[in-house]
């Protein structure tokens, strides 16, 4: 009898300090806060992760937090542009709250973000990176951040001690390397930390390293289904959108083709920005560097001379596609090499174990699908986003997720998982549940916004609801349309089903309850014209 009360005794001691609890809580990771490991690309589409499909890349490094963790594979996001997502991010909150609807309006230092709500808690923050905020950010104890998009090669940062500093060498592998620094010789034994680990790549104009464009630029990819779309079943935003690869394009910055080839030949300019492409892109490498790239790009530009102006437009569609690929791929190998430093560097210092590690994108992004290229639209290769969470003790390896999580939910989960307090003005769900596999009672359906226009790119200005089974958009300002899609019946959402009377009922009641999402998160008509006059302020575009 005393043995087993002694048992009894010691399974008690046991449990308080690292039992399960009813809810799924392990109490000992109560105790001890985590680590955050906040890693986001530029632009990287979920098409590039092996972790989802491994037709273009191979990409170990990133798959390994899916393997270890989490893969989302239906994760997006509120407003698809750059400078916006991170503020939806930063503050928890959508676009039309948070103010910064596009990548023009600086960000609105007062807003209250979640590293400064971290860094009062007692955690130790840092960010190494793109933020593209025009402003530097608050609640970090250090930083080094590019200046506004920020460059591929011998790029600057804005640092919190130093002003502005310039490093020679290429960005990714900068960033990765201040990351590692950072964790090694200022990160403190005593107090969690936040770093946020954020690349430039794969952004446009999409400059690889040596170890990378070397091998890239001899490979071929796979054609989307849709690469000649002629965007016959949708209406006039996807007609009217400057991104098509072929036509929309330019020559030095995106294709590498030097200005003085193309006058040679007599191809005009695809943007008026052609030539400022090349200078400001391969125009800023050192001498060596440029003797490195001319070694491998003049082949290729030799055979484009030679080739190019025989092609019909179908091959030339091609050429631009396959052109295209082998640098924005080439791009992401080198993210891959140092999403794999920096695990390994966790991995050396024992911090795996208690750190939270989220791979995600600013936003999704078109390669080659409907001819495109760049993100901003609704439609599911810009909408969504990658997401791959690890968190060892929390959640299981090889979990895959398939609820419609949004990088609004971003700030209120990581705040839940610090024990911090969610301000109530935070308009995400936390997804602490979902880690732990109780998906019960989450949202069925998400609100989207994206206002730059008329911009570059020339995406209309468009709100809509997203369920798993439909999507409902209404494109205004200089049109006035509404697209419906089948999203199980039509994945590449080639036809438009509004006004097909087998969808009225679909229709009457995805209005009514995108109606109802636009009051739940407070937008309203009169922000959208309150925003439009504010864009138009401005006259920053002159189309
Ligand atoms: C630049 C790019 C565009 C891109 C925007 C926004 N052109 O203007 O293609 O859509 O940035 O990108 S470039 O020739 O300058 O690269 S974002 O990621 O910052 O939103
Ligand atoms: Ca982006």
């Amino acid at each position: 009898m005393a043995d087993f009360r002694f048992i009894l005794l010691l399974m008690t001691i046991l449990c308080a300090t690292s039992c399960k609890t009813s809810d799924g809580d392990s109490s000992s990771a109560k105790a001890e806060r985590p680590n955050i490991l906040f890693i986001m690309s530029d632009d990287h589409a979920y098409q590039a992760i092996s972790a989802y499909s491994d037709h273009l890349i191979q990409t170990p490094h990133i798959d390994r937090i899916a393997k270890e963790g989490m893969l989302f594979t239906n994760a997006c996001v509120t407003n698809s542009i750059c400078a916006p997502s991170r503020a939806v991010i930063l503050s928890g909150k959508h676009s039309h709250l948070n103010g910064k609807i596009d990548n023009i309006f600086p960000f609105d230092t007062t807003q209250i973000t979640f590293p400064q709500i971290l860094q009062s808690s007692g955690y130790q923050t840092a960010m190494f990176g793109k933020l593209h905020f025009g402003n530097n950010p608050k609640g970090f104890d250090q930083f080094k951040i590019l200046p506004g998009q920020g460059w591929y090669y011998n790029p600057d940062f804005n640092t919190k001690y130093d002003g502005r500093i310039n490093v020679e060498g290429y960005t990714s592998d900068i960033i990765t390397d201040m990351t590692i620094d950072w964790l090694r010789e200022e990160r403190k034994d005593d107090s969690p930390f936040l770093l946020m680990y954020l690349h430039k790549a794969p952004h446009r104009e999409w400059l690889p390293p040596k170890r990378h464009y070397t091998e890239y630029i001899n490979k071929t990819f796979p054609e989307p289904e849709t690469l000649f779309d002629d965007y016959e079943g949708r209406g006039k935003a996807a007609k009217e959108a400057e991104m098509n690869l072929l036509t929309h394009m330019n020559w030095a910055g995106d294709s590498k083709i030097p200005p003085e080839v193309m006058k040679e030949l007599g191809i005009p300019e695809t943007a008026k920005w052609d030539h400022a492409a090349y200078t400001r892109t391969i125009g800023r490498m050192t001498d060596s560097q440029k003797a490195d790239w001319d070694k491998i790009y003049n082949p290729m530009i030799e055979d484009f001379k030679k080739n190019y102006p025989q092609m019909s437009q179908k091959e030339q569609m091609k050429w631009r596609y396959q052109r295209y690929m082998q640098d924005y791929l080439g791009s992401i190998a080198a993210v891959d090499d140092g999403v794999g430093e920096v695990l390994d560097y966790l991995d050396e210092a024992g911090l795996s174990d208690n750190t939270i590690v989220v791979y995600t994108s600013d936003q999704g992004f078109y390669l080659g699908e409907h001819g495109w290229f760049d993100k901003r639209f609704i439609y599911d290769e810009s909408f969504k986003t990658p997401l791959l969470v690890r968190w060892p003790g929390v959640i299981e390896p090889g979990a895959v997720n398939t609820q419609m999580v949004q990088n609004l939910d971003f700030a209120p989960t990581l705040l839940d998982a610090a024990q911090a307090t969610i301000p109530d003005d935070m308009q995400g769900e936390s997804l602490l549940p979902l880690f732990k596999g109780k998906t019960e009672g989450f949202r069925d359906a998400v609100y989207y916004h994206y206002y730059e226009y008329p911009s570059v790119h020339m995406v209309k200005r468009h709100y809509g609801i997203v369920t798993e089974d439909y999507k409902l958009a209404h494109f205004y300002y200089d049109v006035d349309e509404w697209e419906l899609y089948d999203r199980k019946n039509d994945k590449q959402e080639m036809k438009n089903v509004y006004d097909d009377p087998a969808y009225a009922e679909v229709v009457k009641k995805l209005t009514a309850d995108l109606a109802d999402l636009r009051v739940k998160y407070k937008d309203s008509p009169e922000l959208d014209q309150m925003y439009i006059d504010k864009y138009n302020d401005l006259k920053r575009w002159d189309k």
